[in-house]
C-alpha cells in the first residue's frame, strides 16, 4: 500500500524530536563556580521587573540535577536537546579566557546527552549577557558583537568535538527590542536609538561568531541562528491594514532575516525609521559579515499579530502582548495590536497552527535549499497536578498536535523541515513572568524541585518513538504513561 503523500502520517526518517530549554531559565547555582551576574540576575533583582519578584537563583536547579534530567530525556525516549551556554559561566567578564570549570558543566552535560543517544544542540545566546558587558554599553555597542564572537570561539573549541548542531543567537528581536526598546526584558532600557543599534549589533555577533564557530570547528558542524520570525495578518484587506502589516514584518523579522540571508537591509525599515536614526552605525563591510553561508534556520513560534492602521490617533494594543508605556515598535505608533482569533493559552496568545505553517513556507521560499529546524514550539497552561502530582494537559497536547500537524503539512508541500524542539523540556522561569507561566512537558515542583512528566509528556514520547502522529482516536491511550 502506498501512502498518500498528503495525509503520510510519518515524519522524513531521521526527524530530531527535541526539546528546549535555556540556562538562566533552569540552571540556577548563579554564584557558584566562578559564574558573574548577567544581565538577567540584575534585571530579575530590581524590584517590579519580575512578576512575583521571581528571580533565577535556583530556577529549577538544573546545575545539580543535570544527570537526572537527561534520564529522564532518555527515558522519555527524546532524540535532540536544545540548550543554552551561559556566557557568565564561561567567560566571568565578557573578555579572556575562558573558565575550566564552566565549560565543564557543558562537556558533561553533552557527553551525557550523546550517552543517552540524544543529539545536543548549543544556542550561544539566550539572553544572558554579562553585567559588565552591560556596563560598559550592552548590544547598543559594536564591541559587543566581537565579545560575542570570541565568546563563541571558547565555546566551540571546548565543545566542538561533541557538538555537531549549534545556534548561535536566540531570538534577537527579543534582546533589541524588548531590552532596549519596551523595557520588558532586561536589560531594561528604553531607548529606541539604543533597540536599533542593538539589532544590528547582534546581526553583526551572529555574522562574526559564525565566522569565529568555522574557524575552530569540524567541518560536519551545522550552524543556525534562532529568529521568532513574525506571523503578521492584516485585520482588513485594505491598503492602508496591508502597509501597517509590512511595517510591523520589517520590525519583527526581515531586521534579522534580510541582512542575514540577503546581506542588506530592507529599504522600507530604512525609511520607516528614517526620523529616529540614519543607521550610520551600519559600515558597508558589515554586511557581508552578516550574510555568512548557514546550515539551518531556526523558526521560533508561539502564536501570530493582527495589525491594522490607526486613524491618526491613538494606536490600540488589545493583544496584551508585553504590556509597557514603551513600544517596541520603534518607529511605529500608529499601528493597531488585535486580540488575533483562536483560544488563549495562559500567556493570553491565541492558538493558530496555520502561523506555523505560513511561516515555513514563507523561509522555505526565500531560502531555497536552506534546511529549517522548529527551534521553539509550545505552551503555557493553567496546569493543576492531581492528587498524585500529575498533570493532565489536554489542552497542550491539542496544541502540539496541530502545530506537529502544520509542521508534517508544510513537509509535504515542499518545506525542508529537520526537526522540531518542543519548548519546553520542563517548567521554568518564564522571563518577565517568573514561575507563574509554566511551559513544560515535565512539571516541576517548585518546593521540592520534584520533576513529574505530564501526560503531554507521555504523548510527546510517543510521537518521537514512532515518527508519527497518533489518529486523533488513539489520543487518550496515547496520552497515558507508556507500557
Ligand atoms: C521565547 N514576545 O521568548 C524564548 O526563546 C523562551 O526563552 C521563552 O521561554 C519562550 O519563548 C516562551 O515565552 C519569547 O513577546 C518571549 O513576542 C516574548 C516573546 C516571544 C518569545
Amino acid at each position: 500500500m502506498t501512502a498518500d503523500p498528503t495525509t503520510a502520517p510519518h515524519f522524513p526518517p531521521g526527524f530530531l524530536w527535541g526539546t528546549a530549554t535555556a540556562a538562566y531559565q533552569i540552571e540556577g547555582a548563579v554564584r557558584e563556580d566562578g559564574r558573574t551576574p548577567s544581565i538577567w540576575d540584575t534585571f530579575s533583582h530590581t524590584p517590579g521587573k519580575v512578576d512575583g519578584g521571581d528571580t533565577g537563583d535556583i530556577a529549577v536547579d538544573h546545575y545539580h540535577r543535570r544527570s537526572q534530567d537527561v534520564a529522564l530525556m532518555k527515558e522519555l525516549g527524546l532524540g535532540a536537546y536544545r540548550f543554552s551556554v551561559a556566557w557568565p559561566r564561561v567567560q566571568p567578564t565578557g573578555r579572556g579566557p575562558a573558565v575550566q570549570r564552566g565549560l565543564d558543566f557543558y562537556r558533561r552535560l553533552v557527553d551525557e546527552l550523546l550517552d543517552a543517544g540524544i543529539t545536543p544542540m548549543a544556542t550561544l545566546y539566550h539572553w544572558d549577557l554579562p553585567q559588565e558587558l552591560e556596563a560598559a554599553g550592552g548590544w547598543p555597542e559594536r564591541e559587543t558583537a566581537h565579545r560575542f564572537a570570541e565568546f563563541a570561539q571558547l565555546v566551540g573549541e571546548a565543545l566542538g568535538d561533541r557538538v555537531n548542531l549549534w545556534a548561535t543567537l536566540n531570538e534577537p528581536w527579543c534582546s533589541a527590542f524588548l531590552g532596549y526598546g519596551s523595557g520588558v526584558h532586561a536589560p531594561g532600557r528604553t531607548d529606541p536609538v539604543a533597540a536599533l543599534r542593538a539589532a544590528h549589533h547582534l546581526n553583526l555577533a551572529h555574522g562574526l561568531g559564525t565566522q569565529a564557530l568555522r574557524g575552530v570547528l569540524p567541518s560536519r558542524a551545522e550552524i543556525a541562528v534562532s529568529l521568532n520570525a513574525a506571523v503578521v495578518r492584516p485585520l482588513t484587506d485594505s491598503d492602508a491594514d496591508a502597509d501597517a502589516r509590512r511595517r510591523i514584518d520589517a520590525l519583527a523579522t526581515r531586521v534579522f532575516s534580510d541582512p542575514m540571508l540577503h546581506g542588506k537591509y530592507p529599504a522600507d525599515l530604512l525609511a520607516d525609521t528614517a526620523s529616529v536614526t540614519d543607521w550610520s552605525f551600519v559600515h558597508a563591510a558589515d554586511l557581508e559579515v552578516i550574510r555568512q553561508p548557514l546550515d539551518a534556520l531556526g523558526i521560533n513560534y508561539y502564536t501570530p499579530s493582527v495589525v491594522s492602521a490607526a486613524a491618526g490617533g491613538q494606536a490600540v494594543r488589545e493583544d496584551g502582548h508585553n504590556a509597557s508605556e514603551h513600544s517596541p515598535w520603534i518607529g511605529v505608533d500608529d499601528v493597531n495590536f488585535h486580540r488575533a482569533p483562536g483560544d488563549p493559552t495562559a500567556m493570553g496568545w491565541p492558538v493558530d497552527p496555520t502561523g506555523l505553517y505560513d511561516l515555513l513556507m514563507r523561509f522555505s521560499r526565500e531560502a531555497p535549499g536552506l534546511p529549517l529546524l522548529v527551534t521553539e514550539n509550545g505552551a503555557a497552561y493553567e496546569d493543576v497536578p492531581d492528587a498524585d502530582g500529575v498533570v493532565h494537559d489536554p489542552e497542550r497536547i491539542a496544541y502540539l498536535h496541530a502545530h506537529l500537524d502544520a509542521t508534517r503539512q508544510a513537509i509535504t508541500d515542499g518545506a525542508d523541515v529537520r526537526g522540531y524542539f518542543l519548548w519546553s523540556f520542563m517548567d521554568n522561569f518564564e522571563w518577565a513572568y517568573g514561575y507563574a507561566k509554566r511551559f513544560g512537558i515535565v512539571r516541576v515542583d517548585y518546593d521540592t524541585q520534584t520533576r513529574t512528566p505530564k501526560s503531554s509528556a507521555h504523548w510527546y514520547s510517543r510521537v518521537a518513538r514512532t515518527n508519527r502522529l497518533p489518529e486523533p482516536e488513539t489520543e487518550a491511550t496515547a496520552a497515558g504513561p507508556a507500557g
